[in-house]
C-alpha cells in the first residue's frame, strides 16, 4: 500500500474485553427483568473513545485507500460487494452524502415495495441470496429494502470496506502529466452538513482521500446526483454532457451496463451517473442495470490492480 501500512495493522482496533452481567442468554433474561437485570456498567467517556478511535483510525487508514467509491445507491453498494468479496487485499471506502445509505434502493416505483429486477440480473441476487419470484422473464423481490438491507450487511461486513456516510464528495483531486493529460486521483471530502453551508458559512475547508481509482457512481442529476461528471465538465475535461434522455427500460439498462467504464483515467462511472454522460435513457423502476453495472464497474476497477 502506498502509505506502507499493512493492512492488519490498520484494522487493528483492540478488542475490549466483555463483561456480561448474569445473564448470559435472552431465554435466562425472561420474566427477570424486575428482579435481576442491569446493564454491565460504563463511563460516558468510554462511549465516546469507542467511537472516535474508530472513526479516526479510519479515517487515518483510508486517506490513502486503494479504491473510493463516490455515492452508495444501488450500483455504487454493488461495485463494493464485488470489489470486497474479490479483493480482500485492497483499501475500499464509500463516501455517502446522505446520513442513510442506499440511495433510491429502499423502494420500487412511486414509492411501492417491490423491486424489480430483469434477467439475467438474478444472478446477482442469487449470489447474495436474497430471494425472488421468478416471473419469467424478470424476477421481482418483495420489498426493495430486503435487496439494500442484504447488500448493505455485506458491504459492511467486509473488514476492508469503509463507508463514511454524512460525507459528501465536494470535489476530485486531479493529476496533470508533463503533456497536460489529467488524471483523477483521488476525492475532496466534507460533512455533509458543512457542505450545505458553504453559502452561509465561511472557509469552512474540505478533507481528502488519494485513492489510483475512483468509482462514481451518484445517480442522475438532481439536488445531488452526476456530481462527478457534471464537475468533469466544469474542469474542462468533458466536453458537456450528453443529457438524461426520456424512459425507455429496454434501451436504458442495456445501455448503462454496456457503457460502464473508465470515463477519464482514474475515473470510473457507473449507474445513472452514466446516463448523463452519454445520454442514455432512463429505466424508471428496475434495479437489474444498476446491479450489473456495479459488477462491470467493479471488474473495470481490478484492471488496474490485477496486471
Ligand atoms: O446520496 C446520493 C445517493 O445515495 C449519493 N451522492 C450523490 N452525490 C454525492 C456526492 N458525494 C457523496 N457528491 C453522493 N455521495 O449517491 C447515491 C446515488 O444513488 P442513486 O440510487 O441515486 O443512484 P444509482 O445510480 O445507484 O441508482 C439509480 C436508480 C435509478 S434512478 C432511475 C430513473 O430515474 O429512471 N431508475 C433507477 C433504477
Amino acid at each position: 500500500h502506498a502509505d506502507g501500512v499493512p493492512l492488519k495493522a490498520a484494522f487493528d482496533v483492540k478488542p475490549v474485553p466483555i463483561h456480561n452481567n448474569k445473564a448470559q442468554t435472552l431465554e435466562d433474561m425472561a420474566n427477570k427483568w424486575e428482579e435481576s437485570f442491569k446493564f454491565a456498567p460504563i463511563r460516558e467517556s468510554q462511549v465516546s473513545r469507542a467511537m472516535t478511535r474508530r472513526y479516526f483510525n479510519d479515517l487515518d487508514t483510508y486517506a490513502e485507500s486503494d479504491i473510493v467509491i463516490v455515492g452508495a445507491g444501488s450500483c455504487g453498494l454493488s461495485t463494493a460487494y464485488m470489489l470486497g468479496k474479490a479483493r480482500p487485499d485492497l483499501k475500499i471506502a464509500i463516501i455517502e452524502s446522505g446520513v442513510a445509505p442506499g440511495g433510491g434502493a429502499w423502494l420500487g416505483g412511486q414509492l411501492f415495495s417491490a423491486m424489480v429486477m430483469r434477467k439475467p440480473a438474478e444472478v446477482f441476487l442469487n449470489d447474495l441470496g436474497v430471494p425472488y419470484d421468478d416471473e419469467g422473464d424478470f424476477v421481482v423481490v418483495k420489498h426493495a429494502a430486503l435487496f439494500t438491507s442484504t447488500l448493505l450487511s455485506k458491504v459492511l461486513s467486509f473488514p476492508n470496506v469503509k463507508l463514511f456516510n454524512a460525507t459528501a464528495v465536494e470535489d476530485l483531486i486531479t493529476r496533470q502529466d508533463a503533456d497536460g493529460n489529467v488524471r483523477i486521483a483521488g476525492v475532496v471530502t466534507n460533512w455533509t452538513l458543512v457542505s450545505m453551508h458553504h453559502d452561509d458559512q465561511s472557509c469552512m475547508d474540505p478533507n481528502t482521500i488519494n485513492a489510483p481509482v475512483i468509482i462514481s457512481t451518484t445517480g442522475h442529476d438532481g439536488p445531488f446526483g452526476a456530481f462527478s461528471v457534471k464537475r468533469l465538465v466544469s474542469m474542462q475535461q468533458l466536453e458537456k454532457l450528453g443529457g438524461m434522455r426520456g424512459l425507455d427500460m429496454n434501451r436504458a439498462e442495456d445501455a448503462i451496463v454496456k457503457r460502464t467504464r473508465e470515463v477519464v483515467p482514474g475515473l470510473i462511472v457507473g449507474g445513472m451517473e452514466l446516463s448523463e454522460v452519454d445520454g442514455a435513457n432512463r429505466m424508471g423502476p428496475t434495479f437489474g442495470a444498476m446491479a450489473l453495472s456495479g459488477v462491470k464497474a467493479a471488474e473495470e476497477a481490478l484492471k488496474v490492480f490485477d496486471e
